[in-house]
């Protein structure tokens, strides 16, 4: 199966492998979301091995129907909630990131809990200085983020695999 591109069906689309650009498995099924200049993007494109400089994001990206990224106004925002809830629906996996050297969390209410989907904390941008991976793992517990979280650093290849092979797994 890798190296091959499969089309996407309606129905399917959550069973059928994706081949990345260096012919392995691409995760799927995964949408991200958290505030404006979290990571996302950089995030996302690693996780799906693509290169290029990262834009702002200013609407929901689909790599495919369901692998998705989200402007951090739709997380910021209580304006977009209804938007952001809809489109999560769709998606198994919730990736929420959150900067490794901001301690203010504004989780929406409720957001993940309106489905049954699993959510999975990143804590990103591990590499700054003022950093604090223990901090921020902390205050994610406080809400309710409670299963898998992952450190990440997009200069750090070695802790985007591992997220990547997560989810690969959580196929
Ligand atoms: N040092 C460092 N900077 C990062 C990392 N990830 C992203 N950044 C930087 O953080 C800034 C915002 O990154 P984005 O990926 O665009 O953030 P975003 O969450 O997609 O932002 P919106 O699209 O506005 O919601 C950019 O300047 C990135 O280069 C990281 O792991 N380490
Ligand atoms: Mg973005």
């Amino acid at each position: 199966m890798s190296g091959e591109r499969l089309a996407l069906q309606p129905g399917k689309a959550r069973t059928e492998p994706v081949a990345a650009p260096d012919g392995s498995i691409a995760p799927r099924d995964f949408i991200v979301v958290g505030a404006v200049g979290a990571g996302k993007s950089a995030l996302f494109n690693a996780l799906l091995g693509q290169s290029g400089a990262v834009l702002k994001t200013a609407c929901l990206e689909y790599h495919d129907a369901c692998t998705v990224d989200t402007p951090g106004e739709y997380f910021d925002n209580p304006r977009y909630y209804t938007a952001l809830i809809a489109t999560m629906s769709t998606i198994r996996t919730a990736l929420y990131v959150h900067p490794a050297n901001c301690f203010d969390l504004k989780l929406p209410p409720g957001l993940f809990r309106i489905y049954p989907m699993q959510v999975v904390g990143v804590i990103s941008k591990i590499d700054l200085a003022d950093a604090d991976e223990a901090r921020v793992r902390a205050l994610l517990g406080e809400l309710g983020i409670t299963g898998e979280v992952f450190s990440t650093s997009i200069d750090r290849p070695d802790t985007i695999a591992r997220l990547r092979q997560f989810l690969v797994g959580a196929r």
